[in-house]
């Protein structure tokens, strides 16, 4: 009881938090996307991919939630993308407090979107509204079928799935169909980009899905300001 009393207060407040992040990229315009899965199923490699295509359209920015080191922060630099990175320690997911600290470094007069690489964790930061507009879960196929349903939660409060490394199906037994109609089941309103960021396979689809999503989304933003 003492434990759900606890837990409902913390996702108030970053509830709370959220809001007051969302509303602050209202007044700019912009919105943020919030990227998450488990770790290591690809969610810089699909920045990079999505950034080299776009950056020359939009211009973005990019906060990077890890509990230690700043390597993603520093691949997206490479790319001459601002990046921001979010050490959060022993910290499993970015909470709306944290992104707060890292909106105010960042220019946000001069963006059309912020993105958030959330902490590789399958769980937690699902829970935790960050202020965004969009929620993509990156999913490395090879890690079987059935998870989405062991694990539903990311998978039903996202609206996107990129089934990531299908390049590497044919080396197990999972299938991609079995794979896309559980996370319909637990998510029937998901958009599935199956992917290989490895190849470049289905990349392009993704990418014109990405770019279009941000375009509308900014330009409501837009029209309501
Ligand atoms: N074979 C294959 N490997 C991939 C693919 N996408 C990413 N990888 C590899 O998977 C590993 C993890 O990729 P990242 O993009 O760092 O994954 P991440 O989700 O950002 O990882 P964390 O931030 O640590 O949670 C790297 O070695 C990538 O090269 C893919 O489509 N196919
Ligand atoms: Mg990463």
């Amino acid at each position: 009881m003492r434990r759900i009393v606890i837990e409902t207060k913390i996702l108030k407040k970053n509830d709370e938090a959220a809001l007051e992040n969302r509303a602050l990229l209202d007044r700019y315009g912009i919105p943020a996307v919030n990227f998450m899965s488990a770790p290591g199923a690809g969610k810089t490699s699909v920045l990079e991919h999505s950034l080299r295509s776009l950056k020359n359209e939009l211009r973005f920015a990019v906060i990077e939630g890890d509990p230690a080191t700043s390597f993603d922060a520093e691949r997206i630099q490479a790319l001459g993308v601002p990046s921001y990175q979010v050490t959060t320690g022993t910290c499993c997911h970015l909470d709306a407090k944290m992104v707060a600290r890292a909106l105010a470094q960042l220019q946000l007069e001069e963006l059309d979107a912020v993105l958030i690489e959330n902490v590789g964790n399958l769980m937690c930061p699902a829970e935790f509204n960050l202020g965004e507009q969009l929620r993509v879960m990156v999913y490395s196929c090879v890690e079987g079928a059935e998870k989405p349903k062991k694990y539903p939660v990311m998978f039903r409060t996202t609206h996107a799935v990129i089934l990531n490394k299908i390049d590497l199906l044919p080396y197990t037994d999972v299938s991609l169909e079995e794979l896309k109609r559980s996370v319909l089941e637990v998510n029937p309103t998901a958009v599935l980009f199956p992917l290989s960021c490895r190849t470049g396979e289905g990349v392009a689809e993704w990418v014109d899905w990405f770019r279009d999503a941000i375009v509308s989304m900014r330009t409501r933003v837009a029209v309501c300001a």
